[in-house]
């Protein structure tokens, strides 16, 4: 399926977006609290965009017939295409634009799922004003490394050579990727991993924008790029150990956050989760 560069929206109330949810092996405590929430989030709207990273690693469509490599992401993303599928038949409006760990989405993911692939930076035209999304890792201009990879990484040719490997090969594959991610970052700076706010307005400036709405920075707010123009990151989800929240076993019980972001005639606003609910909410 082509994914779409622009989009209209009109008559199909308040979209809701969610970003960075990271689902999978990494974090299965997230899983239900994250399932429960899309329920809700479901009912009350007409229009759904995910912006990427929905799943921390996602090595191909075919990781749904097998539950050995990653159960938990094959456990979670099945409820997901259940979910995500009555909401689409039923008239709702389904829409996933790729992260830099789910970019192997492919079309058996949007089958499933009754949702449409977005282009890496997608137009949104609501209300009168003209919003780019995007996951944001794209502006990240300033870490040569992440764009260097994420510029193999998107090549047709690589994903075309990736998807025929075995799919125990590209588990170790991405594990590593992920091993590597994780060392680089202990010695990259705050800012580096983060988007470039001249890169952002250039961007926005270039296509006639009103603001940005993007994921990817774990870094949830309104941000001013300049004179009316906006920047909003959606609250990525996380699962925090609590210990003082103990289970019968004496492990610490899970908590989290998360949220969400809603755009309203008015603009974006932002909604944080957390459990229990008394956890400082994101700003
Ligand atoms: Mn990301």
């Amino acid at each position: 399926m082509t994914p779409l560069s622009s989009l209209a929206l009109s008559g199909a109330g308040e979209p809701l977006f969610c970003s960075d949810v990271h689902l999978g092996e990494e974090c299965p405590e997230l899983t239900e609290p994250f399932l429960a929430w899309l329920d809700e989030a479901l009912r009350s709207t007409r229009t759904f965009f995910i912006l990427g990273d929905l799943f921390h690693a996602w090595i191909g469509d075919d990781l749904l017939d097998q539950e050995v490599l990653y159960p938990e992401t094959v456990r979670a993303a099945r409820k997901i295409c259940e979910a995500l599928k009555a909401f689409t038949q039923t008239g709702g409006h389904g829409y996933f634009l790729a992260g830099n760990r789910d970019f192997l989405m492919g079309d058996r993911f949007f089958a499933q799922t009754g949702l449409r692939p977005l282009a890496e930076e997608c137009l949104l035209q609501f209300e009168g004003r003209t919003w780019l999304l995007c996951h944001g890792d794209h502006l990240c201009v300033d870490d040569k490394p992440h764009q260097e990879l994420r510029r193999k990484l998107l090549s047709l040719e690589w994903q075309k050579d990736f998807l025929t490997q075995p799919l125990s090969s590209r588990a170790d594959f991405a594990s590593g990727l992920r091993e590597k991610s994780r060392q680089a970052k202990t010695m990259k700076s705050d800012a580096i991993m983060d988007v470039n706010p001249q890169a952002c307005l250039q961007r926005v400036r270039d296509l006639n924008c009103v603001g940005l709405i993007h994921g990817h920075t774990h870094r949830p707010g309104r941000y001013d790029l300049a004179e009316g123009l906006t920047r909003w990151v959606i609250p990525d989800w996380q699962a925090l150990p609590s210990a003082e929240d103990k289970n019968k076993d004496g492990e610490a019980a899970s908590t989290y956050k998360g949220g969400f972001l809603r755009l309203q005639s008015a603009g974006p606003k932002l909604t944080a989760l957390s459990y229990p609910a008394s956890l400082e909410a994101p700003q």
